[in-house]
């Protein structure tokens, strides 16, 4: 098995939470995002996406997505289970996973990848150059806006995001809050119960 990443980017970081949590350690490879590698010919032929994290295990298959990769290791490595250990925990922890990304990383990445000149032409990561578009910038600060009393209500009621431990849902709003934080939209003060949570879960994860 494989692992090709970039330590500061925002999904490599959702995934090495991951495998730090469960002690997994994987044959690595750092990809140079800040220049364009994932868009040379040699990284195509590994990901034709051209993003990271991708893991290639032994007879090829390749994965793509933080979330296959979180599924396939945590049924291969199931100590400190991460993506639920009943039916309704596994999906609970899929839909706030799906919630979490759609509402809030998704959002975040359209404020960073259309204001900024260095993503220029590079509004959304892949083979294809996307054009900005500056309007998606307020939308996307009034997205996460209208997402944070969400989340806030929710961490009011329970300990953690998905059940009653630690889950890879937990992992992807910690990630999620650290990104807000590059376009300097983190956790409101207001949101005390996710203020008390992160710090909780920060604990947990990174120690
Ligand atoms: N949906 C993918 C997202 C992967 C992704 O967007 N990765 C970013 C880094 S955070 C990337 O590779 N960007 C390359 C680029 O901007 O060209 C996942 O879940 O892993």
């Amino acid at each position: 098995m494989k692992l090709y990443t970039c330590d500061p980017a925002p999904n490599a970081q959702r995934l090495a939470l991951f495998l730090t949590y469960k002690g997994i350690e994987l044959d690595t490879t750092q990809v140079d995002l800040a220049n364009g590698e994932q868009l040379g010919d040699a990284y195509r032929a590994i990901n034709p996406y051209c993003t990271v994290p991708a893991l290639i295990l032994d007879d090829g298959t390749l994965f793509t997505e933080v979330v296959g990769m979180a599924t396939y290791l945590d049924q291969i490595f199931p100590d400190k289970p991460l993506m639920g250990t009943d039916p309704v925990q596994r999906a609970q922890v899929m839909q706030w996973d799906h919630r979490i990304f759609m509402m809030m990383t998704s959002p975040t990445a359209d404020i960073l990848r259309n204001s900024k000149e260095n993503w220029k032409d590079r509004a959304i990561p892949g083979p294809l150059n996307i054009p900005q578009l500056p309007d998606l910038v307020q939308r996307g600060r009034d997205r996460l806006t209208a997402f944070y009393p969400i989340m806030e209500a929710h961490l009011a009621e329970n300990a953690y995001v998905a059940g009653d431990s630690v889950t890879f849902a937990d992992i992807d709003l910690f990630t999620a809050c650290g990104f807000c934080r590059w376009v300097k939209q983190g956790i409101p003060d207001e949101c005390t119960h996710m203020q008390a949570w992160y710090d909780k879960v920060s604990a947990e994860l990174v120690g």
